[in-house]
């Protein structure tokens, strides 16, 4: 590790002081190689590395294997790598504005997603600014939705259930819901449910799809409650020390990784459900009264957000509603 991190301090004092050399770049990503946002950064890769005619070089380091996802912002604020992707909603503590994504049913489909996004943008890149980080670009998952190991009609059926969260938002939603949260990395799901840690999660089903839910619960409910995104963002002052020509070259592929992401999530709704059905799982729409009661919990939740986001976080809201 400690070589790694040489090489990768290396390349970065190789950029910053030249827009012409070489650089290699290692970009830290929490998920797994099969999950269309890695895939989607590969290709992100593919076409900065043609467009600079390889004078910039991302090397992809998927699952967490170069720095845990906890570590990846920090590692590329400090310049241990130039570049990185983390899910927006863990930075939640520094700046509520990166968890208004993550509450239930304020913003479910695509649409409101992207108007959200549109919305919450400005403030996003400006915290992330204040910090040496410029932004790039971000896609969402899948909508989120529930799995469990048995038939839910009742809300109150869930009380007790052990649940796996990947946020404070889904650790919220648990207690609301009187489920126990636990926060487990993506990567870690499957060793999660099979010791008994957790036994249930809402997630999209691509993170189903790929970690294999089927193994390990059941019953797959429709909920998809809020649309999460993955952002990939670049140390500033790297940034800025790129030739006119390289910056050009990033921002062109960014903008048609966001693009194309937006399309891919989308896309992957439906099939990657199809294939948790396949795989034997009984997929269902949420009876009346669990949707209700999540969508009460989204109330609550953007009550919250909103007490916790003061004014800047109503002028996003004011902005995504259009008022
Ligand atoms: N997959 C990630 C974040 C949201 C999602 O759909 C996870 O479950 O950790």
């Amino acid at each position: 590790m400690k070589l790694r991190l040489a090489m990768a301090s290396a390349a970065l004092a190789l950029t910053a002081s030249s827009g012409f050399a070489q650089s290699d770049w290692d970009m830290p990503t929490p998920y797994a190689d099969s999950v269309f946002h890695t895939q989607n950064i590969t290709r992100f890769a593919d076409e900065v590395r043609e467009a600079t005619d390889g004078s910039i070089n991302i090397t992809v380091h998927s699952a967490g294997s170069l720095f845990a996802h906890g570590q990846i912002k920090d590692s590329v604020r400090r310049g241990l790598v130039p570049i990185g992707e983390i899910l927006m909603s863990q930075l939640v503590n520094e700046d509520p504005v990166f968890g208004v994504d993550s509450i239930p049913f304020l913003a479910a489909s695509y649409d409101d997603a992207e108007a959200l996004w549109e919305a919450s943008r400005p403030r996003v890149e400006e915290v992330l600014e204040a910090q040496g980080l410029t932004l790039l670009y971000a896609v969402p998952w899948p909508g989120q939705s529930l799995f469990l190991r048995q038939p839910v009609e009742d809300p109150a059926e869930l009380q007790g259930i052990s649940f796996r969260a990947y946020n404070n938002a889904t650790e919220r939603m648990a207690e609301l819901l009187g489920m126990i949260p636990t926060q487990v990395e993506a990567g870690d799901i499957p060793t999660a449910f099979s010791t008994g840690r957790v036994a249930s999660m809402i997630t999209s089903p691509s993170t189903g799809v790929s970690s294999q839910a089927w193994d390990y619960t059941s019953h797959y409910i429709d909920t998809q409650a809020w649309l999460p995104k993955n952002m990939v963002f670049i140390n500033s002052s790297v940034y800025t020390g790129l030739s006119d020509g390289e910056r050009d070259a990033l921002r062109t592929a960014a903008e048609a990784a966001e693009q194309r992401g937006w399309e891919m999530s989308q896309l992957e709704t439906d099939t990657q459900i199809a294939a948790l059905e396949e795989a034997g799982m009984v997929v269902s729409q949420p009876s009346e009264a669990l949707a209700a009661r999540l969508s009460d919990i989204g109330e609550t939740m953007v009550t919250e957000w909103l007490a916790e986001a003061g004014e800047e976080g109503q002028a996003v809201i004011d902005a995504f509603r259009g008022e």
